[in-house]
């Protein structure tokens, strides 16, 4: 079982910036993270980040015969991105939405994902533990 995480724009800047909204933990401290509960479940991780839209669209179409499935923060693509919603219906994976703080709790826009339409659901608001409990949904999802 393969699971490609992708991360969105401003996500290298975690730890470093706004740690009352998104925490302490930087993005390799996450990633490190997430491979360790990958290894203990037997599972193998791709780890990336961009903050630009194409490379992450060239990623989600070349995720196709690599991956069997992908967890995704768009962070702010996630309102913006009809390129990266395409490029998830188009590459036919099961792909998991996951944010760090609860989306549903803050500003009006961010409730409005265009994301979690193509996705198999949306996990929001538990921290760096959201990427863990995005694992998680991966793998329960390619054991149906
Ligand atoms: O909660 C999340 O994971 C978000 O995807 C983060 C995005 C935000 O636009 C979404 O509404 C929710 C923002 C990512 C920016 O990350 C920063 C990290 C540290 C300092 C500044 C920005």
């Amino acid at each position: 079982m393969k699971i490609l995480f992708l991360n969105g724009p401003n996500l290298n800047l975690l730890g470093q910036r706004q740690p009352d909204i998104y925490g302490k933990t930087t993005l390799a401290e996450i990633e490190e993270r997430v491979r360790s509960r990958a290894k203990e479940l037997g599972a193998a991780v791709d780890f990336r980040q961009s903050n630009h839209e194409g490379e992450l669209v060239t990623w989600i179409q070349q995720a196709k015969g690599q991956f069997d499935a992908i967890v995704l923060n768009p962070a702010g693509y996630t309102y913006t991105s009809v390129a990266m919603r395409d490029a998830i219906s188009a590459v036919e994976l099961p792909a998991i939405e996951i944010h760090l703080s609860n989306v549903h709790a803050r500003e009006e826009f961010r409730k409005n994902t265009i994301i979690a339409a193509v996705c198999c659901g949306q996990i929001s608001g538990f921290g760096a533990e959201s990427y863990i409990l995005g694992l998680h949904a991966a793998l329960s999802i390619k054991l149906k």
